[in-house]
């Protein structure tokens, strides 16, 4: 079986985790999935980096030790990572034993080899970043990453032969073309190769100046620098180096793998990391995955500008699928993107509520009505209905293959593709007609071809969105499918995975349109403040002012039948209708009538509708029409006439 490890940065515990931590991490378990629907072993590897200066300071500054400090940070970031659905297979601490004694061994291999000396050395210390700083590396004497002024210290150290490894990388750089990835990032690591003699890399940080970290197993006096001690657990998580030549451990079996990383942490990465796994005769990871920040509304997040997103906090507001939904899809793997409440609101709109949840809902609650909630059989296909699933089936081998290269954005929107042709088909086979017109086996086999192509979407998400597709599936009358490469060459492949005649859900209520909320909506510029206009009489009571014949000309009265009535999703008060209006499609209306009628006794009714009001949006729903009603003593009824839909009134 092909295996598949997919790792995140660990991160540092002296911040709580955010939404930039949570993308990386989403990101790494959807790949994880993802490899697991190609039917591979596939490993996901997180964890907490806990040594090094910035933690004693945050230690410090919270008033404990720096063990009982990391040991509360790391315990919020592992508990975190269930609540987004992450599924990792592992978790590492540095602080681990078997990490601290893994990264000795790796020193003391290098050591041996004569690839660490011991040296003097001056540099422009950050303590931010935890490294020296070269003169030509500071931008106006300051550290580029925390724009603050570096200590220039000078002390003894022990340093990596980094610069022994230069000529070598680089020709494997350019040798594999996507080791690096997106490009970009390639071209800069590339050019971090070709500006000079590469530095080596000062790997100690003197105990009279740092304690907290890994002892160097051949001086007592120093410790390990904290990135060279951080970027051995891809491996040292691995069991590395116990298992290093034994076929059945993880090591042998999960390693070289997949890294994934943001692209403040490139050089390390880009750099420090290969040079240090050919120095220790071991393979090179398969691909570095780098991908951009996310702002919040065009600005870096950062705890002094109050603008850090927590994570849960959103998963929780929005809805967890809604959310890894939202972080897939907003951003091109590679380039920034901008995270704000009206972005993800929009975009949960338009993809999740409209597209695929509307879907489900109209074609569920059309195969109860007509159907009686089973699966209807498939009949003589017409073209339409083999174009539909053509569409579907590339949209589906679209998805595989540009998941696959981490354009995770583009891979949603062709899969989306089909979600809007199935839409599409529904308003242009218009089952309702069908249902009219009595013919039965047309109609079945238009809802059965959407229930088939709507299977194929339920059961690709799933990487995405586990929690969705899984109750997908299940309304679909298929609980989670299997996950192998022949389940999905199922799926990419056959159209036919349903059983006729089995009784499926009658509803769906996926994903519930978001509503702005005031504290998240863009602040309104202020209006100046008019003098108060006269009081009208209130409309139900007083008599109205005359109007003139024009006016009352103005509106288009029409004769409407009721083909499909239901409570709208997302308020009790509302009822949602598809009227005919003698128009080539029905119209969907909103009308706040819950209170007065149960939605199944209105359908087949006649109503007087005002058919040329400008479409509003009624909790989330578009309304084309209005609905004329009659008050009566709290009361109400429909106004009616007995002439065919489309009938003008005069
Ligand atoms: O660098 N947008 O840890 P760290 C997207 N311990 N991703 C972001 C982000 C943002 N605005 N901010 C952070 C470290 N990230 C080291 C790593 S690995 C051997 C050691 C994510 O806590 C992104 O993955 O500063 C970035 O690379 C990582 O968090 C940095 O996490």
């Amino acid at each position: 079986m092909k295996s598949y490890y997919i790792t995140t940065p660990i991160y540092y515990v002296n911040a709580r985790p955010h939404l930039g931590h949570a993308y990386s991490t989403i990101v790494a378990d959807t790949l994880k999935r993802f490899h697991k629907m190609l039917g591979e072993d596939a490993r996901m590897q997180t964890g907490t980096d806990e040594h090094g200066d910035k933690i004693v300071k945050a230690a410090t500054a919270a008033g404990v030790t720096p063990q009982a400090f990391v040991d509360d940070i790391s315990s919020v970031f592992r508990n975190l990572w269930p609540q987004l659905g992450i599924e990792n297979d592992g978790f590492i601490r540095t602080t681990d034993p078997e990490h601290k004694k893994a990264v000795q061994v790796l020193l003391q291999r290098l050591y041996d080899k004569g690839d660490i000396y011991f040296g003097e050395y001056g540099g422009h210390y950050c303590y931010g970043c935890e490294r020296f700083y070269t003169e030509k590396e500071l931008e106006n004497g300051l550290c580029p990453q925390h724009l603050t002024k570096p200590e220039y210290i000078s002390e003894k150290n022990y340093f990596f032969k980094m610069s022994k490894y230069q000529d070598a990388l680089r020709q494997y750089i350019l040798d594999h073309p996507d080791f690096i990835r997106p490009e970009r990032y390639r071209n800069e690591a590339l050019a971090m190769l070709e500006g000079g003699v590469l530095e080596d890399l000062c790997i100690s940080r003197p105990k009279s100046r740092l304690t907290w970290g890994i002892e160097l197993p051949f001086d007592k006096d120093y410790v390990s620098y904290v990135w060279f001690d951080a970027l051995a657990n891809y491996i040292t998580a691995l069991g590395w180096p116990d298992n290093e030549n034994d076929e059945s451990g993880n090591y042998r079996k999960y390693w070289p793998g997949e890294h994934l990383v943001a692209k403040d942490i490139l050089k390390p990465h880009g750099i420090f990391w290969p040079t240090m796994l050919m120095a220790a005769g071991l393979p090179l990871y398969k691909h570095l995955n780098v991908h951009g920040y996310w702002l919040v509304k065009d600005t870096k997040m950062s705890k002094s500008l109050g603008n850090v997103v927590d994570p849960l906090k959103a998963a929780e507001h929005f809805g967890l699928d809604a959310f890894r939904y939202f972080l897939l899809r907003e951003m091109n793997f590679g380039s920034d993107a901008s995270y704000s409440p009206e972005a993800i609101i929009t975009r949960v709109n338009a993809d999740l509520a409209n597209d695929l949840g509307n879907l489900f809902s109209r074609v569920l609650s059309m195969n109860a009505k007509y159907f009686e909630s089973k699966v209807p059989a498939l009949g003589n296909q017409l073209e339409a209905d083999d174009i539909l699933s053509e569409t579907t089936d590339n949209a589906a081998a679209n998805f595989v293959q540009l998941f696959g290269e981490l354009r995770f954005s583009q891979a949603l929107d062709a899969l989306w593709t089909a979600i809007r042709a199935m839409n599409k088909y529904v308003d242009e086979q218009a089952p309702w007609t069908l249902a009219k017109s009595g013919d039965t086996e047309r109609l079945g086999t238009v809802i059965r071809t959407l229930l088939e192509n709507m299977y194929k979407v339920a059961y690709l998400i799933w990487p995405i969105m586990p929690a969705s597709s899984a109750t997908m599936q299940a309304q679909l009358g298929r609980p989670q499918g299997p996950l192998s490469e022949a389940a999905l060459n199922d799926v990419l492949h056959y159209r036919m995975h349903l059983r006729t005649g089995l009784e499926i859900a009658s509803s769906s209520n996926l994903f519930p349109r978001l509503e702005m909320e005031k504290e998240e909506a863009p602040a309104k510029p202020k209006k100046e403040k008019k003098a108060p206009a006269p009081k009208a009489a209130p409309a139900e009571t007083g008599p109205k002012a005359p109007i003139e014949f024009t006016d009352f000309q103005k509106l288009d009265l029409r004769i409407g039948t009721i083909l499909a009535a239901e409570q709208h999703p997302n308020a009790d008060k509302l009822l949602r209708f598809d009227v005919d209006l003698g128009e080539e499609k029905p119209r969907q209306i909103v009308s706040g009538i819950a209170a007065h009628f149960k939605p199944e006794d209105l359908v087949g009714r006649k109503v007087v509708v005002v058919a040329n009001l400008p479409p509003r949006k009624l909790r989330g729903l578009e309304s084309q029409g209005m609905i004329l009603t009659a008050e009566f003593d709290g009361g109400l009824s429909l106004l009616t006439a007995d002439a065919p839909s489309g009938s003008s009134i005069a």
